[in-house]
């Protein structure tokens, strides 16, 4: 079996600089090796190149729509990987995504669906990331990747997107920071999502195993695990933009990891918003420890630690 990397250094989703070095970050910490070391061949072709696109929109000739800000940019490097990923889904790798901010998510799982389309998705993340061009209050694209999934965002600009996900077949975990008009979202869709309560009240093992009956009951559909590394606790993620306290344990985002490749359907897997310029001046390994949470999650979803 063949993990495809595709590595995206992109940030044009979020106003912070430094992201885009996380796919850097964790190849250097030796990622490709560990994933050959759990069985599989690797396919690398470097990174993608977005430099034409960043060329034709900077930030003067991609001025605010509405609210949504860089929003040329962003639907056009995501267009492009949306394409790469599909063609690897449809040649039947697993496609294993590194970014880069989480808007990239519309990228993703947009191209793994045209190659899977019984696909379902747990996104796993401190934020659902489901804001409307009209309800995000910040205007970035990371906040807004599951609108334009499900067909609930539409605009000229964005218009290669197909929303083919339907809301039965997307589940959160993680939750814990969701603005109003987010959470008027998801009660209007019937979206399941377990925030961190849920967590506590029920714990991992029990909220894993509802989020996958829920979009997944046969456990013969294909999953695409989308993980934004804030999910976890800034305790073991710190290095990210936008941190949550309250978040996962290692082992919480682990576990959450080891029952998706236990169900063996895993055909694509997101790491996202590591950002290892964002370090604590009293902690001077924080970023160092944020990729190798964010290496351990992928390894686990690869099957590590399964007998
Ligand atoms: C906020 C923050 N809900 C937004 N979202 C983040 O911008 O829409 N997502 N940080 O990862
Ligand atoms: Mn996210
Ligand atoms: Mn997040
Ligand atoms: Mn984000």
């Amino acid at each position: 079996k063949t993990v495809s990397v595709v590595s995206c250094r992109f940030r044009g989703g979020q106003g912070k600089t430094g992201v885009e070095d996380g796919p850097v970050h964790l190849l250097e910490a030796g990622l490709i090796d560990q994933v050959k070391e759990l069985g599989y061949e690797v396919r690398f072709d470097g990174h993608q190149e977005f430099k034409d696109i960043e060329e034709d929109f900077p930030s003067e000739q991609d001025p605010d729509i509405g609210r949504m800000r860089r929003p040329r940019l962003v639907s056009k490097v995501c267009e492009k990987v949306s394409q790469v990923v599909e063609e690897r889904a449809r040649a039947g790798e697993i496609v294993l995504t590194l970014g880069g901010d989480h808007s990239l998510g519309m990228a993703t799982i947009g191209g793994t669906i045209e190659a899977h389309p019984d696909l379902c998705v747990l996104w796993i993340d401190a934020h659902a990331d489901i804001n409307t061009p009209e309800t995000t209050d910040l205007g970035w694209l990371h906040g807004m990747p599951v609108s334009f999934l499900l067909g609930l965002s539409q605009m000229p600009e964005y218009a290669w997107t197909k929303g083919r996900l339907h809301p039965s077949r997307i589940a959160y975990i993680g939750l814990r920071d969701i603005e109003a008009g987010e959470k008027a979202t998801l009660k209007k869709h019937g979206i399941k999502a377990f925030s961190m309560h849920h967590v506590d009240k029920f714990g991992i093992t029990k909220v894993v195993e509802m989020a996958l009956d829920a979009v997944n009951p046969g456990r013969d559909r294909p999953i695409h695990l989308s993980f934004d590394i804030d999910a976890l606790d800034p305790s073991i993620a710190p290095s990210t933009g936008t941190p949550v306290r309250g978040g996962l344990t290692f082992r919480e985002g682990r576990y959450i990891c080891e029952a998706v490749a236990e169900t063996g359907r895993l055909v694509a897997m997101d790491m996202v918003e590591v950002n290892p310029s964002l370090t604590d001046p009293a902690d001077p390994i924080s970023a160092q420890r944020t990729v190798a949470t964010a290496c351990a999650l992928i390894r686990s979803a690869l099957g590590e630690n399964l007998l």
